[in-house]
Parts: C-alpha cells; sequence; structure tokens
C-alpha cells in the first residue's frame, strides 16, 4: 500500500508537493475544483452562502493537467487520482437538466484527457447537496478544529444549487426540483453506462465517494450510499473493472448501521476500492465528530490489516484532518495523520 496526500486547487504549489515527500508519501490526491470561488457580485441572497462552480465551457484540458502532473513528479510524487467533478461541469447530470448531453460528451472528454496525461483515477461524489449540514468548531481532542454533524433537520438546496455550489446564479428563486432515491439511482447508472467504456479505453478508474454525512435524506434531497449495504448496490451497477469506490474509512463508520471492518474487508476482497480515505470519527450520524486518527472510534490498524491481508496495493490519504493549533494547522494536522499512517503501513 502507498501513502498519499489530497491536496485542494490552491495548494497544488511545489511547497506543499515537498511537503507530502517529506512526510514520507509517494502519491498525491488533487482537486482541480476550487471549492473557494465567491460569489459574483449581485447574485441573490439566497445564493451569498454556496461557493460559485467553475466555468462551464472549460473543462481541465490535457496540458493542465499533464502540468500538475509534472509539478509533482518534480518532487518525486506521481498523481494517484483527480478527487471531484465541477458542478459547472456535470450540474445536469446530477439533476438530469436539460444540459445533460452536452455535459456528459465533456465529461467523455475529460476522461480521455486524464488518460492522456497519464492520471489513472478520477473520484467522483453522485450527490445533489454534497457535504452540506456540518459544522466546524473546536470538536476533536485539545480543541482542534473539525467538523461534526449534530442535527437532522437542515433547509433544502436553493434553485441554481447542485453540490453545496452555484452553477446558475440566474435560477430561481425556490428550491431545487425535488427527486426521489430511485430517480437519482437510474441518474447514476446512465452517467456510469455512458463513461464508463470511455473509462476503460482511457485507462482511468472512476471511484465513487460514498454520501457524505451518510444519511438518507439530506436538505430536502435523497442520498445514495449512506449505509454499507448501498456500496454493494453501487457496485452492481456495472461489471467494469474500472468502476471502484473511494473508500471512505470515516464516512462509513459514520454510518448508522453495519461495521466498518466488515465493510473494508467485502470492498477490498471484491478489488473495488480506488484509494483510500484513511479518517477516524466519533459516534454515528446524525450525531458524530470527526476526530485525530488516533483518537476515534475506528481501529485504524485493524482496518490497514484487512486491506492488506485483501492484497490491496493502493492509495491511502487522510481526508481531513483537525487543524491544530500552530502557524501551520492543516499542515501539522496533515502531518500528524500522515505520521501516524507512515507508521501503521510500516508496521502492518
Ligand atoms: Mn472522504
Amino acid at each position: 500500500m502507498k501513502l498519499g496526500l489530497g491536496l485542494n486547487r490552491h495548494r497544488l504549489t511545489p511547497e506543499n508537493f515537498r511537503f507530502a515527500a517529506q512526510a514520507g508519501c509517494t502519491h498525491v490526491v488533487v482537486h482541480c475544483v476550487d471549492y473557494a470561488r465567491a460569489p459574483a457580485p449581485g447574485v441573490p441572497e439566497r445564493l451569498r452562502g454556496y461557493a460559485m462552480a467553475g466555468n462551464p465551457a472549460e473543462i481541465w484540458s490535457v496540458a493542465e493537467l499533464s502540468a500538475i502532473r509534472r509539478q509533482a513528479e518534480a518532487e518525486g510524487l506521481m498523481v494517484a487520482a483527480v478527487e471531484n467533478l465541477d458542478p459547472a461541469h456535470w450540474s445536469d447530470v446530477l439533476l438530469d437538466g436539460p444540459r445533460r448531453a452536452p455535459q456528459i460528451a465533456k465529461l467523455k472528454a475529460l476522461v480521455r484527457n486524464l488518460g492522456t496525461a497519464g492520471i489513472p483515477c478520477l473520484g467522483y461524489y453522485f450527490s445533489l447537496a454534497g457535504t452540506a449540514g456540518r459544522l466546524e468548531g473546536p470538536f476533536a481532542r485539545g480543541g482542534g478544529i473539525s467538523l461534526k454533524m449534530d442535527q437532522t433537520a437542515t433547509n433544502p438546496v436553493p434553485a441554481g444549487v447542485v453540490w453545496n455550489m452555484t452553477y446558475d446564479p440566474a435560477a430561481g428563486p425556490g428550491f431545487q426540483y425535488a427527486t426521489s432515491a430511485e430517480a437519482l439511482w437510474d441518474r447514476l447508472r446512465c452517467f456510469l453506462d455512458e463513461i464508463l467504456p470511455v473509462a476503460e479505453e482511457a485507462g482511468v478508474t472512476l471511484a465513487a465517494h460514498p454520501d457524505d454525512p451518510p444519511v438518507p435524506e439530506l436538505q430536502s434531497t435523497p442520498r445514495l450510499v449512506y449505509r454499507p449495504e448501498a456500496y454493494q448496490r453501487l457496485i452492481d451497477l456495472s461489471p467494469s473493472p474500472r468502476h471502484c469506490v473511494e473508500f471512505c474509512v470515516g464516512t462509513t463508520a459514520e454510518m448508522a448501521e453495519g461495521d466498518v471492518y466488515e465493510t473494508t474487508d467485502r470492498l477490498s476482497r471484491a478489488g473495488r476500492i480506488g484509494y483510500v480515505h484513511f479518517r477516524n470519527v466519533r459516534g454515528k450520524a446524525p450525531h458524530y465528530c470527526e476526530t485525530f486518527i488516533d483518537d476515534g472510534d475506528v481501529d485504524m490498524a485493524r482496518v490497514l490489516g484487512i486491506l492488506k491481508r485483501n492484497g490491496f496495493n493502493g492509495v491511502l490519504i487522510p481526508d481531513h484532518a483537525p487543524l491544530m493549533s500552530c502557524d501551520a494547522p492543516w499542515h501539522a494536522g496533515m502531518a500528524f495523520a500522515l505520521g501516524y499512517m507512515r507508521a501503521l503501513l510500516q508496521k502492518v
């Protein structure tokens, strides 16, 4: 197994690649979505709390992806995956909207671009509400800044927003058009039916993240993979070897039902893990708190042992880690998680 670090778009700098290498990483998972793009001046009040999605006309190019790869390689690292799609590029795939067909064509081109740039995996998260409904605060050990969920009620998603970002500031007023879980499963199946053949040709694995937070409904939208059994339903959508899971240990442990070790065993035995989000948590949805990697409910060494026994040979990244009190809160949190993971990997 290999150690990696996830880097958001604004962290794709030579210093951060070097930081990953110094912590013992051989791989990085990169984000191309700008999650912090400010709303345009003049967007309606009801959309002010949401970041703006990217440019719908521009998918990530071979040149852009290759430049990231070269930057990583300059520090001795491989790019294991690009994580997450921009809502601007697939809003109508998620919502079954009128621009679905051109967006699918662009997603196919994007998967080909990843293959050409030598990036072997695309992590995606098929969700209407995205990662809403969590709070950030001093909830981890010693007041480390982490995320918690402690609620069951959330406001519906405004029209023009999907996956927690505004893709159409001119939409609305009102709310995202309601749909059922079955309709959403259908949309996911259609997406996979169209994209997986291209992914196979391009040599790119598609890896699906489970619902974070894992609750059956969020912001009046249905969720798909919020309990362990749903991983199987997801996998059964296609026999393609390029159809995998972005296995999130934390999210799986947060699921109200099931057992994180059993799920780890089932998915890794089936060979359907693209890469792993290796983080810890205390509690179960809808009342849980993200913790330091050594401080939650999950025996991380046991999870690693199961992955090893089943021959998983891919990349593990820390996912989120609590921010630590110092001049570099994010880096300290990641260094702590990576050091712990490195030790477990050496020992397993
Ligand atoms: Mn995750």
